[in-house]
Order: C-alpha cells, then sequence, then structure tokens
C-alpha cells in the first residue's frame, strides 16, 4: 500500500477549518482545475481515434463525452486515489472510463424510449443533434471503449478486478437496474419488492446514481493499492455521497434554474416520479441532505492520508452539493 501517513490522521479541527472556507480555498479551486485540465485531455486523447471509426460517430461520440459536464466521478476517483498515495497518471485511464459509462447512461437516458429529453448539458441531447440510431451507438461505443481502457490498467491482477467491481457496478443489479426499476414504475411493469415507497425511491437511487459514485471513489482507491479497510471506507462515503447528490439532484428539479442546470426541469412532478420533495416535502428533503453529508464527511475523516488537499477536496466536494446549482 502506497499510504504512509498512518499516524497523520486527519483531525477533526482541520476539517471543521477547512469546511467553513471549503468554497472559497484557492488551494482546492486549483487542484480542482488541475484535475479537470487532465481528465478533459484524456478524453479527448482517448477519442482521438484512427480512420476506422466513422466520422458521424467519433463527431458524436466526442459531442457527447467532451460537453462540458462536471466531471464529478473522475474527480472523485482521482482524488480517491491521491488521498490513498496513488500516482494521478496511473488512475487516469479508470477516471476516463468512469466518465464513459456515465456518459453513455445518460445519452441512453435521453432516449424517446426512456426519459425523452431535447436537453444536456445545456446543449441538445445527442439523438436530437444526430439522430436516435447513433445515439444508441454512441453509448454502445462508450460502454465498451470504457473497459478498453481500464483493462489497460497495470499490472493485469489490478486491472481485471477494476473490471470486475466497474462491470458489477454498471450492470443489471446496480445502474441498469435501478433504471429499469425507473422506468418500470412510470411504466407499470414489475419491479423490485420493497415495503415502503421511500425504500423503493432509495433502491432505485442507490443503483440509478449511487454505484457509479460508489465505484468511482473503490476504484480511485484500488489503484492507489490501498488496504481493503480503506477502500470499504471509500465506498461507505460514495454511498452517502450519491445519496446526498440524489437529494439535492431531486431538489434542483422543483428549485433549480435551467439556465444553470442545462436540462429540463419539474420532469418528476410532470411525470409523478418517485422523488425526495414528492415524498418528503422540499424542507425534509434539505435536512436528510445535509444530515447526509455530515455523514459522508465524517467517513472520510477515518482515512489516514499525507496529501491533505486530496482529503480536503472530497470534503469541499460533498459539502457543495448542499449549495450547487448545477
Ligand atoms: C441508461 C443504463 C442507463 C442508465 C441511466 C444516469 C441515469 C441512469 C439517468 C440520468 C437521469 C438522472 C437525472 C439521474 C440522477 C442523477 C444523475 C446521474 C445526474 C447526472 O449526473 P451529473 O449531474 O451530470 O454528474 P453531468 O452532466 O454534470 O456529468
Amino acid at each position: 500500500m502506497k499510504v504512509k501517513g498512518h499516524s497523520r490522521k486527519m483531525d477533526k479541527s482541520v476539517s471543521q477549518r477547512f469546511i467553513m472556507s471549503s468554497m472559497l480555498s484557492p488551494v482546492i479551486q486549483d487542484y480542482v482545475e488541475q484535475l479537470r485540465r487532465e481528465i478533459d485531455a484524456a478524453l479527448d486523447d482517448a477519442t482521438t481515434f484512427d480512420g476506422h471509426c466513422p466520422p458521424r460517430l467519433q463527431e458524436a461520440i466526442r459531442y457527447t463525452l467532451l460537453s462540458p459536464g462536471k466531471r464529478l466521478r473522475p474527480m472523485l476517483l482521482l482524488a480517491a486515489n491521491e488521498l490513498c498515495g496513488g500516482n494521478r497518471n496511473d488512475a487516469l485511464p479508470a477516471a476516463c472510463a468512469v466518465e464513459m459509462i456515465h456518459a453513455y447512461s445518460l445519452v441512453h437516458d435521453d432516449l424517446p424510449s426512456m426519459d425523452d429529453d431535447d436537453l444536456r448539458r445545456g446543449r441538445l441531447t445527442c439523438h436530437k443533434k444526430f439522430d436516435e440510431a447513433t445515439a444508441i451507438l454512441v453509448g454502445d461505443a462508450l460502454l465498451a471503449l470504457a473497459f478498453e481502457m481500464i483493462g489497460r490498467l497495470s499490472p493485469p491482477e489490478l486491472a481485471g478486478r477494476c473490471c470486475v467491481a466497474l462491470a458489477n457496478a454498471a450492470g443489471p443489479c446496480w445502474l441498469v437496474g435501478g433504471q429499469m426499476d425507473d422506468i418500470a414504475t412510470e411504466k407499470g411493469f414489475g419491479f423490485s419488492k420493497t415495503e415502503t415507497p421511500q425504500e423503493l425511491m432509495e433502491m432505485i437511487h442507490r443503483r440509478k446514481t449511487g454505484a457509479m459514485i460508489d465505484v468511482s471513489l473503490r476504484l480511485g482507491g484500488m489503484i492507489a493499492e490501498a488496504p481493503p479497510e480503506y477502500v470499504k471506507l471509500l465506498g461507505e462515503f460514495g454511498r452517502n455521497f450519491g445519496l446526498a447528490f440524489q437529494i439535492t439532484d431531486d431538489l434542483l428539479d422543483s428549485l433549480g434554474e435551467e439556465e444553470f442546470v442545462g436540462k429540463r426541469l419539474h420532469k418528476d412532478a410532470i411525470k409523478k416520479k418517485l422523488s425526495y420533495p414528492t415524498l418528503l416535502g422540499i424542507e425534509e428533503s434539505k435536512r436528510e441532505a445535509s444530515v447526509t453529508v455530515d455523514k459522508a464527511c465524517e467517513t472520510i475523516e477515518k482515512i489516514p492520508s499525507e496529501n491533505i488537499v486530496a482529503g480536503k477536496t472530497l470534503i469541499a466536494q460533498t459539502r457543495y452539493l448542499l449549495v450547487r446549482r448545477k
């Protein structure tokens, strides 16, 4: 394991002080901007194909993947990797892979047969800009590319373990399963059985939104060769981060402004979807988001690290969920 800072556990006072200035710290801002530049350059590089990719497909893949998203999952992966003493260049292929799977899921989610959206990241959705068949193929291509990227990790044994973790998170029991249940509740098909509507909603979100966030963090730890207990803590942090992310996503759907969010809003109410504001109300949803953010921050503080900036960035990203506008 590459972490040497067992004795330098990030103490509570550090994170508390940080929390107060989290949104302002130029050090964090510089770090996040640098990560973003490196992620974008790697995504650009990974989608500059040789002459065998049809030009229309390449254009549509790059339109989708390089569009101005937040790059949240690859950033979490790289920060988790550096928190555990990893080397950024070793983790960049996996960072590209999680963003590719996320981008594929958005393209397919926007299709007329799924959520039927015309706006994503402030631009036309892929099937509106190109056509439906091209959008389906963009998703297919991004999914395959993601596994090509992660399969290139070294050593091969690590690549194998990372492939399994990513395939599991993106597969039928998690990302795709969550999407199936989400569609099934709307269309009245059979879906996974739960006791209450809130449990069903949480099951959907844990899989549809949470699984990719959770695996991004765990992959960061795995590539740094962190001990299993730290990888487990990263997963626990990811689950609370993912939940808080989803609650605030639902709040943005109710209260956000389209020009910032970059997609159509009020869809949950229009489609009568299960969402935190519709089930719990606005104030209770905000309270739940805040409690979940606190839990996530407490978990990340349990991982000892010499990389204070990476730790502070993970806490800042978590606290930022409560005030995000997109
Ligand atoms: C098609 C298998 C399949 C799954 C689709 C991602 C998804 C599952 C649906 C998107 C609908 C949605 C609103 C999901 C909840 C939260 C979410 C994943 C939001 C989008 O993620 P951001 O905000 O997006 O990180 P950007 O554009 O910033 O990358």
